[in-house]
């Protein structure tokens, strides 16, 4: 029984008519024909990881990890701490995917919801043999579990795949749902979007596996793939929350300091303009994601059709907690939620992803909230100064955002706030 599936298709139930207008130059952009659909790695099935990691192992024997690990390395200042890096990063994740299909064509990059495992994260399917592996061992700190594990590199110099967590053999904790919930709801401008998920998410999840994931070469990590997949998931989601203003929207600063266009020039290799990865679905970029997918009215009334006889609807769990807390909370904090015009796409309480292990060909029952653990979610854990340093942030808008994340969690304990995704 497909429960989880009823429950997103009822919530999503929307129609959308766009009257977008490309930009100079976009309009060139011709739709693409064959689009990969990017889903929650633990969502795949065993088949589909299967090939996923296939691909990723050829990629790798052919030394393009090296080459990104490298490309990454060398404009590691121009691509971070700046407007540069959502845009960026797209880019590269979908240079990434297209060299995994020219092993594969049905191969595209998943995506980690880290935001659901934040809790403990080390606890993570994700981040065990059957995914991309744990903590690094021994002095080396070599990684020796997942489909990595025997892995090695040349650049910078010849090392194994390693990873660090940062507090032991645990890892502190991350961003919540009900954070980046908060991200998606109050970003108003693109460099809000891109500073505020930069400095949350991105950092975190990087800086506490350590090893790869912090230095500049992190591609080598197969971990940072599937992160940034997710990164530029919840940039998308917010875009397709008003594609007629967002989807060509960009402001903030360039990389060398001038106002960032759509005509700024993407760092690293093919110096293409900005507006070029705008828009999922042209030009480039063949590909979508299962989430803003299930959104469009089409594929809801199929997700019904097929579902709606043998589950009963009922309302989600996670978003109904969130919405039970004081005006004043949801005001200030998720101002969709607080007016009710939240669109599904700026919820990311709507995907209580299982926490069944990778490769998955079975059912799964959505968690429900752990009463014991009313009023007890953890602050994320804070950006660390050389990782600031490293990424060239902005150190008034790090704390402005850290200081935002736990004044949030300070008033979802105080209110009682039940987390679905605490246990
Ligand atoms: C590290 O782990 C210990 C024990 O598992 C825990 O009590 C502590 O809060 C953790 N520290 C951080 C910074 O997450
Ligand atoms: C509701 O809040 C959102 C986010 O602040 C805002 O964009 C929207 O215009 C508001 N809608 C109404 C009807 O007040
Ligand atoms: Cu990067």
């Amino acid at each position: 029984m497909k429960i989880f599936g009823c429950i997103v298709g009822l919530a999503l139930l929307s129609v959308q008519v766009s009257c977008l207008k490309s930009p100079p130059g976009a309009e060139t952009l011709t739709a693409c024909t064959n689009i990969a659909v990017r889903k929650e790695v633990r969502s795949l099935t065993s088949a589909e990881w299967s090939a996923y990691t296939e691909a990723a192992k050829a990629a790798y024997n052919d030394k393009w990890i090296d080459w990104f690990g490298y490309l990454h390395d060398r404009i590691a200042m121009p691509i971070h701490g700046n407007s540069m890096f959502l845009v960026y990063h797209r880019a590269l994740t979908r240079d990434y995917e297209k060299i995994l299909r020219g092993y594969n064509p049905s191969v595209s990059v998943p995506y980690w919801n880290s935001m659901v495992d934040y809790q403990k994260p080390d606890t993570s399917a994700v981040l065990s043999n059957t995914g991309v592996g744990g903590n690094g061992q021994g002095d080396g700190g070599c990684v020796n579990t997942g489909f990595a594990s025997t892995w090695e590199y040349s650049y910078p110099s010849k090392h194994c795949l390693r990873r660090k967590y940062n507090n032991g053999t645990g890892i502190s904790s991350w961003y919540s749902p009900e954070f980046v919930t908060h991200i998606l709801q109050s970003s108003v401008k693109y460099s809000d979007i891109c500073a505020g998920l930069e400095n949350s998410v991105h950092g975190v999840v990087h800086l506490s596996l350590a090893g790869e994931m912090d230095t500049m070469y992190s591609p080598e990590d197969p971990a940072f793939w599937i992160h940034h997949a997710n990164i530029d998931r919840l940039f998308s989601q917010w875009q397709a929350v008003n594609p007629d203003e967002r989807t060509y929207l960009i402001d903030g600063v360039a990389p060398d300091g001038s106002v960032m266009t759509l005509n700024t020039p993407l760092v690293g290799g093919t110096s293409k303009p900005a507006y070029t990865v705008m828009r999922l679905g042209y030009g480039d970029m063949c590909y979508t994601y299962d989430t803003i997918e299930k959104a469009t009215a089409g594929d809801d009334a199929s997700l019904l059709k097929r579902d709606v006889q043998k589950c009963i609807p009922r309302p989600n769990p996670a978003t109904e907690a969130i919405k039970q807390l004081p005006v004043h909370v949801l005001e200030k904090f998720y101002p969709s939620f607080a007016n009710g015009t939240v669109n599904p796409l700026e919820n990311e309480m709507t995907s209580l992803t299982p926490l069944h292990p990778i490769g998955y060909d079975g059912t799964f029952v959505p968690r429900s909230p752990n009463e014991e653990l009313r009023g007890k979610m953890p602050v994320p854990a804070k950006l660390t100064a050389e990782w600031k340093n490293m990424q060239n942030a902005c150190e008034e808008e790090v704390k402005e955002l850290e200081d935002r994340a736990c004044a949030m969690v300070e008033a979802l304990n105080k209110a009682n706030y039940l987390s679905p995704y605490l246990f």
